[in-house]
C-alpha cells in the first residue's frame, strides 16, 4: 500500500489500528452473527448482506438476524436471514446500521459476548465492545467499505461491491442527500470499477410505483398540511385506513423522502398511526436539525433525517409534534 491510498479511505473518529485491530479479531472468529434494525432497510441489510458473504466465503458459520421481516429483502446476495430468533451463540456479533439497543435483536444470551458497533447515526446510544460510530458517514455500506478497504480491499469483489452500492445509493437517495460526501462519490468510483452495472443498482433502488399504489400517492398529496408559518409541512395516515382498502405499509415507502425532495418547505414529516394506537413518525428536512427535534421527543436519527415514536393517536401525535417544530 503506498502512502497515497492509505488516506484515501477514511472514518471519523475511527482510528485505523483500531479498524485493523477489532477486523482482524472478527476474521479470527468462526461463529459469527450480524445484526441490523426493525424494519431492516438497504443500508442495514445491503451491509450484512455484503459482510455475511465475505465471511461465509472463507468458511465461517454466519447468521444474519433481523428483528422483523424486510418489507422488501436486498436483491444482491440476499442472507438467509433469521427474525427475531437466534440458532447459534458466537464468539462475536457485529451490529451495522443500529442507532440504538431498542432497534435491535438482542436477547440476554447475546450479554456478554463480544460485541461490534458500526454505525452512522448521530444519535447512536449503544454501548459495545468496539463502536465505531461516524455521524458524518453516508450509510453503514459506506462504513463497511472502509473498514474492509482498510484491513483487506481484495475481499471487495464486484459482488460485494453490488450489496454495498445498494446501500449507499439507498440511503444517500443516489447521492442526493446532504449526507453525499467527496469520499462517498470516490468510494462510489472504486465500487464501479469492480465492474458491476451501475444502472442496475440505480434501479434496485428507484423503483417504479405500481400503478394502484401511485393513486394512493395521489390521493395523500392532497391531504398534505402546511403550518402558519410555512416551517413545517405534513401528512398523517393510519394504518387502518390502508387496510381497509387492501393496502400495505409498504406501498408508502419512499413517500416521506419524495414529498420532502419536491416542497420548497424546511422541515417535512410523515406520521403514521399504528394497530395500537401509537404514531410513527418519519422526519426529514433541508436546514434544520431534525436529530435535535426527534431526540426531545424520545426519538432520534440523524441530522436531514430522523424517526420517532409518540404514543398517542394520530392527529394528537402530529399536533404535539408541530408544537415542537415551530418552538424550535
Ligand atoms: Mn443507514
Amino acid at each position: 500500500m503506498d502512502t497515497n491510498n492509505q488516506k484515501m479511505f477514511s472514518l471519523n473518529g475511527c482510528d485505523r489500528a483500531r479498524i485493523v485491530h477489532v477486523f482482524s479479531r472478527i476474521f479470527q472468529c468462526q461463529n459469527i452473527t450480524l445484526l441490523t434494525h426493525k424494519n431492516p432497510d438497504f443500508d442495514g441489510m445491503g451491509a450484512c448482506a455484503a459482510f455475511a458473504h465475505i465471511l461465509q466465503t472463507l468458511g465461517k458459520n454466519v447468521e444474519v438476524i433481523y428483528p422483523n421481516e424486510p418489507g422488501t429483502p436486498i436483491p444482491y446476495l440476499t442472507p438467509k436471514a433469521l427474525f427475531n430468533e437466534h440458532k447459534q451463540i458466537p464468539e462475536i456479533i457485529v451490529a451495522l446500521d443500529v442507532a440504538n439497543m431498542e432497534r435491535l435483536y438482542f436477547p440476554p444470551a447475546f450479554a456478554n459476548i463480544e460485541f461490534v458497533n458500526i454505525d452512522h447515526h448521530v444519535s447512536n446510544s449503544i454501548h459495545a465492545t468496539h463502536n465505531f460510530v461516524d455521524g458524518a458517514c453516508s450509510s453503514a455500506a459506506e462504513m463497511l467499505f472502509v473498514m474492509l478497504w482498510i484491513y483487506d480491499k481484495a475481499l471487495i469483489t464486484r459482488q460485494v461491491a453490488e450489496a454495498i452500492l445498494c446501500g449507499i445509493f439507498y440511503d444517500t437517495l443516489v447521492l442526493r442527500t446532504s449526507s453525499t460526501t467527496e469520499q462517498t462519490l470516490r468510494v462510489v468510483e472504486y465500487l464501479k470499477a469492480t465492474g458491476l452495472v451501475w444502472t442496475d443498482v440505480v434501479k434496485s433502488v428507484i423503483k417504479p410505483l405500481a400503478s394502484r399504489d401511485f393513486l394512493l400517492w395521489g390521493e395523500l398529496m392532497s391531504r398534505i398540511q402546511i403550518s402558519d408559518s410555512g416551517k413545517v409541512a405534513w401528512i398523517g395516515v393510519r394504518e387502518s385506513e390502508l387496510v381497509e382498502r387492501n393496502f400495505e405499509k409498504r406501498s408508502l415507502d419512499g413517500f416521506v423522502n419524495n414529498m420532502a425532495q419536491m416542497i420548497d418547505i424546511d422541515i417535512t414529516f410523515f406520521a403514521f398511526e399504528m394497530a395500537d394506537v401509537t404514531t410513527k413518525i418519519s422526519l426529514r428536512s433541508k436546514k434544520a436539525d431534525v436529530n435535535a427535534i426527534a431526540q426531545q421527543l424520545g426519538g432520534g436519527g440523524h441530522v436531514r433525517a430522523a424517526g420517532l415514536l409518540i404514543r398517542s393517536e394520530l392527529d394528537e401525535a402530529m399536533r404535539e409534534l408541530v408544537d415542537v417544530i415551530e418552538a424550535s
